[in-house]
């Protein structure tokens, strides 16, 4: 095992982070930018290296300054958290080439999965099922119209080198598919480096489920069931849950099957998750996530696995001993991000939390790195606070949500606190009657 482990994120994942390695008394180092010193894991940390000012390009993203942070403490592997350079191809080779160990997968992997033809082509090879589209097409091409004619309207657009919502556009008609194509190459030029694009039939008003899966250097490759994360607003999930419900379980098994075998066929090893549309009792892969997951605490929850813990293990080279029949689900879970930001514009808020009493009790989880007193700052993304909620069932989950979050306060900036308690009292979602496009459909946001 590890003795000391550097964790290259900020807020509460790099708190999560350091926990699982008290846990496995791992020595752990923090790394923080000029606007981060006061964090609560910089000071829980053994160790912590300042690594430049407070943007991002200058800090959590400055790939030299991580690796001297490493040779300088003597840590042994890097966890890089969610987000930042945690699906960073060339990070994760630069981490090896230095001598350390990247706690996630190969580069290889992640450099598969980060361009979505590759990842598409490498789903399907395991059996999975795409959304019909084409793969890499030109708006140059003579026969890209036939093989749009082929797809049906209204297509999506999207960047191979794309993700998570961006670089993405709708046609609903032939004569705009050449100019949108054209407009997308160049906006993807832009934003990624690479003009490659593909087309898709867009599904209209689909879910957003997911599977985790664990896999190790050994060939074993376990999932830890799906989750729900249909409640978005602009590509930022709002709420997720765990499991999924009102979708039939021989379906939902037989997708595990063909995650787990994708994850063997690849030889992928860490934490992943496999994005699906889910439409008309359809499974739809998209992407796959080649890292942790800010949601892998529902799966936490319903699962009672530590799958930071476990991911450390796999870097390490420890086999997985555990059997897929032994993770079982208990109950249900959910969670809401509460984010600083103003709950009608959306727009950050950030600023010093003056007060601030998190709730407790039987079933709750918070995952938060705030306290009473601390700034949160302008630079970096406004999630303040996890609350996850398990219970019996999706109604005792609901339930115990509801008085977490009427225990919950925070004083001294604006929360989205408000949304959430509007979505968990709204009939549809209590019946999990939900899809991507529930907020502007049932709520009006947008
Ligand atoms: C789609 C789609 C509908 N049809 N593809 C957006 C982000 C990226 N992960 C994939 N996305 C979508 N792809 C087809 N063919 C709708 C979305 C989509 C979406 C997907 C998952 C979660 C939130 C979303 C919000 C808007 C659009």
């Amino acid at each position: 095992m590890f003795s000391k482990i550097l964790i290259a994120n900020r807020g509460e994942i790099a708190l999560r982070v350091l926990k699982a390695c008290k846990e496995m008394g791992i020595g752990t180092v923090a790394i923080y930018s000029e606007a981060d010193k006061d964090l609560k894991h910089v000071k829980m940390a053994d160790e912590a290296i300042c690594i430049g000012p407070p943007e991002s390009s200058k800090s959590y993203l400055n790939i030299p300054a991580i690796i001297s942070a490493c040779e300088l403490t003597n840590a042994e592997a890097i966890h890089p958290g969610v987000g930042f350079l945690a699906e960073n191809d060339h990070f994760a080779e630069q981490v090896v080439a230095s001598g350390y160990t990247f706690i996630g997968p190969d580069p290889e992997s992640i450099r598969i999965m980060g361009n979505k033809i590759s990842a598409k082509e490498m789903a399907v090879d395991a059996g999975l099922q795409c959304v019909p589209g084409s793969g890499r097409v030109s708006a140059t091409n003579r026969e890209t119209l036939s093989k749009a004619k082929k797809i049906g309207y209204p297509i999506m657009i999207k960047a191979a080198a794309g993700g998570g919502g961006r670089g993405i556009s709708i046609v609903y008609e032939e004569s705009d598919l050449i100019p949108k194509m054209k407009l997308t190459q160049q906006e993807a030029l832009n934003s990624f480096g690479s003009d490659e694009i593909y087309l898709e039939k867009f599904l209209d008003s689909p879910r957003h489920i997911e599977v985790q899966v664990l896999a190790d250097n050994f060939g074993n490759a376990l999932h830890f069931y799906e989750r729900d994360c249909s409640i978005q607003r602009k590509n930022q999930k709002i709420v997720e849950e765990a499991p999924a419900l009102n979708i039939p379980e021989e379906k939902k098994q037989e997708l595990f099957k063909l995650c787990t075998e994708c994850c063997k066929k690849m030889k992928y090893k860490g934490a992943g998750t496999f994005e699906f549309l889910y439409k008309d009792e359809e499974f739809y892969f998209i992407e796959m996530n080649t890292r942790l997951q800010v949601e892998h605490t529902v799966s936490e929850m319903i699962t009672e696995y530590d799958l930071v813990k476990l991911q450390i293990g796999i870097a390490a080279g420890e086999e997985l001993e555990i059997k897929q029949e032994e993770i079982s689900v208990r109950g249900h879970a959910i969670q809401c991000r509460i984010n600083a930001e103003h709950p009608k514009t959306f727009i950050p808020s950030p600023g010093k939390i003056t007060e601030w009493g998190k709730p407790g009790g039987i079933g709750v989880r918070v995952d938060s790195h705030v306290y009473d007193g601390c700034i949160i700052s302008p630079y970096y993304d406004a999630l303040i606070a996890k609350i996850c909620t398990q219970g019996k069932d999706r109604e005792e989950a609901l339930c115990r949500m509801s008085f977490a979050l009427e225990e919950f306060f925070v004083e001294g900036i604006d929360t989205n606190k408000e949304l959430q308690e509007i979505i968990l009292s709204e009939e549809n979602f209590r019946k999990a009657n939900i899809s991507i496009n529930y907020l502007e459909k049932v709520l009006d946001i947008n």
